[in-house]
């Protein structure tokens, strides 16, 4: 395995709206990408995103860019994190104003917990809550189980994060603007330093997708910044042709 741990050199991607990291310490051992809930239920035929009638090409868009990101950043030595959105299969954790309102857009008020084409939806063990095959974890990578919609509520992620001495966030999944995003806002401020692919995100709605792009670049970088993965890639190349 190429690492590009233990460097002095500085290391930026270009992004918007500065070069990523802040600090140009973009090292393998300090920086995790995180894949966001790419499940049947956000992205494939009869999970719940496609029970509520949105189109799923939209939330399919990122599979391929990130498959070529974890890819390229897995021999790195990167870490790599995953996240599942879900209940426990008793509904004990699910709020009842969140099953509520999934209820109110479901075909024939179906929602969360309950019976859809994949299995009882987002429920943990249901073949619509699992990863899709495509981006499925390799032994070893750290799976999160999350409740919510932020990676952190609820969940031993800042743990891990701090025991590895993780400083740098690269997130990509589903939804852009709402589990994404979640988690973002609430890695900035825990301090993580962080930086959301725009091809490797989706939403459920384009315009969401391109505005919570936009919410990013505010005030500086309210956030943290965004990029593509080509970008990304581009400064990582010259670290395989090193070693
Ligand atoms: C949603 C998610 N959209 N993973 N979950 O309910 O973004």
């Amino acid at each position: 395995m190429t690492t590009i741990a233990n460097t002095t050199t500085e290391r930026h991607v270009a992004a918007e709206p500065y070069a990523w990291p802040y600090n140009g310490a973009l090292r393998s051992d300090n920086t995790a990408l995180i894949v966001i809930d790419m499940q049947t239920d956000f992205c494939g035929k009869g999970g719940y995103v496609d029970v509520m009638g949105y189109d799923l090409s939209l939330v399919q868009a990122p599979i391929q860019p990130i498959a070529r990101t974890l890819a390229a950043l897995r021999p790195l030595g990167f870490h790599i994190i995953h996240t599942r959105e879900g209940h426990r299969p008793d509904l004990a954790d699910l709020p009842a104003n969140k099953r509520w309102r999934s209820r109110q857009i479901g075909a024939n008020g179906v929602g969360i917990g309950d019976d859809g084409p994949c299995g009882r939806i987002l429920v943990r063990g249901e073949p619509g809550w699992e990863l899709i095959p495509e981006l499925a974890p390799l032994p070893g990578e750290v799976v999160i189980d999350k409740p919510g919609k932020g990676s952190f509520y609820a969940t031993d992620l800042e743990l891990i994060l701090r025991t590895r001495g993780i400083e740098n966030l690269i997130l990509a999944g589903i939804t852009t603007d709402v589990c994404v995003h979640t988690t973002m806002r609430d890695a900035n401020d825990r301090g993580f330093e962080c930086l959301l692919l725009s091809d490797c995100t989706a939403a459920t709605d384009h315009g969401n997708h391109l505005a919570a792009l936009k919410m990013i670049t505010m005030q500086g970088g309210v956030f943290g910044a965004h990029t593509t993965s080509q970008a990304l890639l581009a400064t990582l190349a010259p670290e395989v042709t090193e070693a």
